[in-house]
Formats: structure tokens, C-alpha cells, sequence
């Protein structure tokens, strides 16, 4: 196992690392101490060839002019939080409207813009910050630590952990964007996923969780037996119309850390297992993916790649009868999410 880093950028003269660090087997995942961003992740085919298979650039330019939030850890909540305000222990706290009247991903300034404290260490990287108090409209001092791990085993796994001085709201994600072909060489509408959820929520015109935990069954939200993503891009099912023509949507994860989300690309052979102990995992196959710009030499378009955004479930603090997102002063967040990659 090695871990290495050399200089990536600069932000405002402070210096950007990129970090790699590489397995006996070759795979290797390099990330950079802004927004924790994954950048590459290099893991072989059923032929042994090694590949990329996550959405990156290669310059911090690009990632200053990003909006997808390629990579990124997502924070201090994922998803949208209604009106951009919140109630807590009487209070009302009023973050920012960074999506027209709503708050998403922990707005303008949250953790996927932040230059991260990083230190190497023995298989990995540890990422550090303190998110001050009122941090993007949010009560408390908020003391982060993100780690991400690689073993022998091509297994990556990433730990979210945050204590607060005072009850907060806490609920974090990677936003990596994963196309199993190899360096982009196809979209992955015809990846397979199986998930381990029966429930999936519907969302309204704004993508905000209707507050409904539906049945996936007799829909194009059953990922239970797999079902390749093209599904959700044919249908005329109204949600994933909602959604942009696919997927946009959190799903409830029945099981914890056990298998629960399997995607595989028949063509190159690779699999990808993901683990976790998030209740969980919004499925988002960039249907809003689109520009004039290139990924690593590819016209951005939809469908280039799909997040697996383990987390608790989004607007949770305005749905008292999802799993909560209130962290309590002193106690400790935690969320692991291991990714196991494989070949059939
Ligand atoms: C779109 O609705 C989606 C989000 O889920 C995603 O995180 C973002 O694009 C990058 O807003």
C-alpha cells in the first residue's frame, strides 16, 4: 500500500493537494484536499485492465467552475431543506437560498468548497475542518473529520465523522459520479443496480422529498431483482419525468451495511458493492448533467455517470417520521460507506 501527493492547484494562494493512494493490486483512488473531491479511482476490468470509473477533471479551475459537485463530500446537509429554514429547539435558523427558494447542498459555501486540513496516513488520507458556528445560517461549532481508506481487498471506504457544541443538523454524502465502463467510454444506461429498498420517495416540481415513503413494486423504482438504469429514462412514469427524465430520488435502504447497492456494466465486467450504515441513498443518474464543457476530453451530456449518495434521508427536519438528522450537542455523527469493486 502506498499513499503519495504532489501539488494540484492553488485557491487564493493556498496551496491544493492531490493525494493517491494505491493498493497491491494497482486499484488506486486520488482525491484533493478541496471539498475532499475524488478524482480519479482506478480499478481493472474483466481483462485486468485498469480504468477510471468516476466523473473528474484534471485542473482546479474546473473544479472552481463546477456545479455538479463531482466527487465532492456534500455538506453540512445533502439534498434540500425546504424554504431554506429549519426549526430547532424553538429556534428558526434561515440558511441560504442557493436553489431558487431552497437550500441545497449545504449552499454556495459548504463543504465541497472548503480547503480541508489533510494529513496522510497509513492506507489513506484524513481530512479535518471546523465549520464555525453560523457557518451558511447553521447553529454550532461543527468539528469534521472525513477519512478515506483503501485495502488489499479493492474495498474503499469513506468515514464521516462531526461533533457540534450545540444541537445542530448534520447529514453528509460523496457525490462521486460513477461510470463502470472505463473512462468514460459509455453512459451508464445500461449499468445494472440492485438495491436493497422497497420504499422510494416521491418528489414535487422542486425535487424536494414529498414527505411520501412509496412502494417501489409494479414500478420503474423497483431495483430489487436489478434493473438496468435505462429504465427510468423510457418510461412514462411520472416521477422520473419530475426528476428529468430518470432518476433524482432517495430510496430507503432495508438492510445496514450488507450489500446493500450492487451495480455492474455487463461490458467491461466491473461490479461495484457498496456498504453502509445511512438509512438511506439517493440515486441520481445526471439526467441534469449537461454544458459546454468536457470531462477529461467528453462532452458533458446526461447519463455520464450515477451517484450513490448514502446519507440520511434529504429535508429530514421537516418529516418527523423520517430517521432524524438533529445532532445532538456532544454526541457524534458518524457515517461509513465502503465501496467493494469487483469483475463477474
Ligand atoms: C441536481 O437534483 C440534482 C441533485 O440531486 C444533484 O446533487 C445536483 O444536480 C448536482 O440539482
Amino acid at each position: 500500500m502506498n499513499v503519495s501527493k504532489k501539488k494540484f492547484g492553488e485557491i487564493e494562494n493556498r496551496s491544493v493537494v492531490l493525494y493517491t493512494i494505491t493498493n497491491g493490486n494497482g486499484m488506486s483512488v486520488s482525491c484533493i484536499n478541496y471539498g475532499c473531491i475524488i478524482t480519479d479511482i482506478q480499478v481493472p476490468d474483466k481483462n485486468g485492465n485498469l480504468e477510471n470509473v468516476v466523473l473528474g477533471f484534471d485542473t482546479i479551475e474546473e473544479y472552481l467552475n463546477d456545479t455538479a459537485y463531482f466527487g465532492a463530500i456534500v455538506g453540512r446537509t445533502a439534498g434540500r431543506i425546504k424554504g431554506a429554514q429549519f426549526e430547532l429547539d424553538g429556534q428558526t435558523f434561515t440558511l441560504e437560498k442557493n436553489e431558487n427558494s431552497n437550500h441545497l447542498h449545504g449552499g454556495h459555501n459548504g463543504f465541497n468548497r472548503v480547503i480541508w486540513q489533510a494529513e496522510m496516513i497509513e492506507n489513506g488520507v484524513v481530512f479535518t475542518h471546523v465549520s464555525e458556528d453560523g457557518e451558511g445560517g447553521y447553529p454550532s461549532t461543527l468539528n469534521m473529520e472525513v477519512k478515506y481508506l483503501l485495502n488489499n481487498e479493492n474495498e474503499f471506504t469513506i468515514t464521516i465523522n462531526g461533533v457540534s457544541d450545540k444541537n445542530t443538523i448534520l447529514n453528509c454524502t460523496n457525490h462521486s459520479y460513477f461510470n463502470l465502463s472505463g473512462d468514460i467510454k459509455r453512459d451508464i444506461l445500461n449499468h445494472t443496480l440492485s438495491l436493497k429498498s422497497d420504499k422510494f420517495l416521491p418528489i414535487d416540481e422542486k425535487l424536494l422529498p414529498t414527505g411520501e415513503l412509496a412502494d417501489v413494486s409494479g414500478t420503474p423504482f423497483d431495483f430489487q431483482n436489478g434493473q438496468k438504469i435505462v429504465a427510468g429514462t423510457e418510461t412514462d412514469f411520472s416521477q422520473n419525468h419530475l426528476a428529468g427524465k430518470g432518476y433524482d430520488h432517495p430510496f430507503v435502504l432495508h438492510s445496514n451495511q450488507d450489500q446493500e447497492i450492487y451495480l455492474v456494466d455487463e461490458v467491461s465486467g466491473r461490479t461495484l458493492t457498496v456498504e453502509t450504515n445511512q438509512p438511506g441513498v439517493v440515486i441520481y443518474t445526471s439526467n441534469q448533467l449537461d454544458g459546454d464543457f468536457k470531462i477529461r476530453g467528453v462532452q458533458a451530456r446526461p447519463y455520464l455517470g450515477i451517484c450513490l449518495e448514502t446519507q440520511g434521508l434529504p429535508d429530514a427536519i421537516h418529516h418527523p417520521h423520517f430517521p432524524t438528522i438533529v445532532l445532538v450537542k456532544g454526541n457524534e455523527y458518524t457515517a461509513v460507506t465502503t465501496y467493494r469493486f469487483g469483475v463477474i
